[in-house]
């Protein structure tokens, strides 16, 4: 196989270019081999179709052999390539990729250029599976609404940041831990998608977590799944709340911490929060870090990279206003 350029259709409509593999017998398949900032792993984003499977029947390997990278016969993908959300995901990847590596210095999931696995089209055994997540090696993307989750770069942002926690704090998956796990992608999907679509901080819509879902039938806001700027879904009384079910409710609480991050964001420069962020998330915590220790991680990631005094102010200000007191 060597490295090619090739045309998508986004489910958008839109076409974009991707870069893709031309294959030995002249087909074409959704691995880009073009990036990985240190080559030593020969790292590849590669997209692969579950054409309906269910995820149970995925078992083996990062990805199983029978399943496998999206193709089309010529270097344009179009038609299922396009419905399966193959496209958006291979795009969105190779965005986060380049967003991880422009602005945080990290090369990747991993941070060392390892393969990024996506696989998209699985169904939950007939019907469609409204969900996406990180499964410990690979992104997995079903459809909602018959969209498939791959069309939203939050979306496929916060998969992806799932994976680089697991590969950095290990953040518990369960209550404050989790909660905060969660916060974390949710703010970097965010951030990427604002940066993406040059979304200003203070719209009221830059807080929204996957509204690009909705199918076009319904308003974005009441679309969403969660509102960062303390509106849908929101933990707003910023009570930690004790759930049975949700591990700990790790996606309602995530809104508390969530906003006050989605607040440093519109306060600080947004380029110098996202490494505060990056920073707080890599260097100061560990697996079972919970609300006050990400204001402590802030905090100390925010006074080694030098802010300002009123920078510091803000973030106070910021994790104040959301209940994260010391
Ligand atoms: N989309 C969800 C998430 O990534 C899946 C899950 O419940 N883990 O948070
Ligand atoms: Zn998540």
């Amino acid at each position: 196989a060597s490295p090619a350029e090739g045309t998508g259709v986004r489910v958008d409509g839109s076409e974009v270019e991707l870069d893709v593999n031309e294959e030995a017998d002249g087909s074409y398949t959704l691995v880009d081999s073009a990036r990985a900032m240190y080559p030593v792993t020969g790292g590849q984003i590669r997209t692969y179709d579950a054409q309906r499977k269910t995820y149970l029947d995925l078992a083996g390997g990062p990805v199983p052999e029978d399943v496998l990278p999206s193709s089309s016969a010529s270097d344009r993908f179009d038609g299922a390539n396009t419905a399966s959300g193959a496209v958006d995901a291979h795009i969105n990847a190779s965005k986060v990729y380049e967003y991880l590596r422009n602005r945080l210095g990290r090369d990747g999931v991993d941070g060392r250029g390892g393969t990024i696995h996506s696989v998209v089209n699985v169904s939950s055994g007939g019907k469609d599976y409204a969900n996406a997540f990180w499964d410990g090696s690979k992104m997995v993307y079903g459809h909602m609404n018959g969209v498939p989750l791959s069309v939203g770069l939050d979306v496929v942002g916060h998969e992806m940041t799932h994976g680089v926690t697991e590969h950095s704090a290990g953040l518990v998956y369960l209550n404050q831990s989790g909660a905060l796990n969660e916060a974390i992608s949710d703010y970097f999907g965010n951030a990427m998608e604002t940066a993406d679509k040059g979304i200003a901080m203070d719209d009221p819509a830059s807080g929204l977590i996957g509204e690009y879902l909705c199918n076009g039938t319904v308003p974005l806001e009441e679309c969403a799944l969660r509102d960062l700027n303390d509106g849908r879904n929101a933990q707003r009384d910023y009570e930690l709340m004790t759930l049975d079910f949700d591990n700990g409710g790790v996606h309602r609480n995530s809104t508390i911490v969530g906003g006050a991050l989605w607040d440093i964001r519109e306060s600080l420069d947004s380029e110098l929060a996202d490494r505060i962020v990056y920073r707080a998330a890599q260097n100061y915590l560990t697996p079972l870090s919970g609300f006050t220790d990400m204001r402590d991680a802030v905090t100390l990631a925010a006074r080694s990279l030098r802010v300002s005094g009123a920078d510091l102010a803000a973030i106070g200000r910021a994790f104040d206003s959301h209940g994260i007191v010391k």
